[in-house]
């Protein structure tokens, strides 16, 4: 198999390049990162010494890419496939990048560091940081509310690069901080990436390690994992 990815199956990022594969039906064999595992952990270091995932190692060109929005773009240049991720519009590309740099940094980014707080020891919490991220992630909404007027998608009618990295963003954020009443698109929106053939099988691989989420019991009904009877 040309195309290896080194990912893990929890991780929102990993699942944007994930999306972008199904949505194209790329060919790709799986590696599944331990970082908890010294050997596991050596493997993706190897490649990438920022210890960050996804990282896909294509043999054939012998490429090691990291970074999701690079390797996406890779993928659709090297292995273009019935879905293009971007358009051909210049202008229209453009904008699909400023969405995905968006919610790559207004929404993952500050899901991530309230994820991160909780798993942080008492005295090592951060309060304030925790409460500028959640406000991050009301002010990143009603900016995403207002770009949806009118449209299916985030930048229009095609899905793109940018509602790969909106799907698991959004996913988690909303288990920190709820759409409220004046998200109407939004909810709209969400529900239509729930519902997407790509994202759902992302989810649907996932379900096996949800309950390692600390925030598992604010998943989406049919995500959260059973409770073991008593
Ligand atoms: N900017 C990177 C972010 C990748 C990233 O932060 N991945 C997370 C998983 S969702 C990770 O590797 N976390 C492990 C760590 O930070 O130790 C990208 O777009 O690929």
């Amino acid at each position: 198999m040309s195309l290896i990815l080194y990912q893990h199956p929890l991780a929102s990022f990993c699942h944007k390049v994930l999306m972008a594969l199904y949505e194209n039906g790329t060919p790709f064999e799986s590696r599944v990162i331990d970082l908890g595992n010294e050997e596991s952990r050596a493997s993706l270091v190897r490649l990438w010494p920022l210890a960050k995932f996804p990282v896909l190692r294509d043999e054939t060109l012998d490429s090691t890419v990291p970074e999701t929005s690079i390797i996406i773009e890779y993928l659709d240049r090297h292995y273009p496939g019935a879905m293009p991720l971007f358009p051909a519009d210049p202008s229209d590309a453009l904008c699909v990048r400023l969405w995905d740099r968006f919610f790559d940094q207004y929404v993952q980014d500050p899901m991530q560091k309230i994820v991160a707080d909780v798993r942080r020891a008492e005295n090592d919490k951060s309060p304030q940081g925790v409460s500028e991220a959640r406000a991050l992630l009301r002010t990143a909404y009603g900016m995403i509310e207002r770009q949806l007027d009118g449209k299916i998608w985030i930048t229009g009618d095609s899905l793109t690069m940018a509602d790969c990295a909106a799907a698991p963003a959004l996913f988690y954020a909303e288990t920190l901080v709820s759409f409220d009443e004046g998200h109407g698109r939004l909810k709209a929106y969400y529900q239509r990436l729930l519902d997407r053939p790509s994202f759902a099988r992302v989810l649907k691989e996932a379900m096996p390690y949800f309950h390692m989420y600390p925030y598992h019991e604010r998943l989406p009904a049919q995500f959260r994992p059973a409770t073991p009877n008593a």
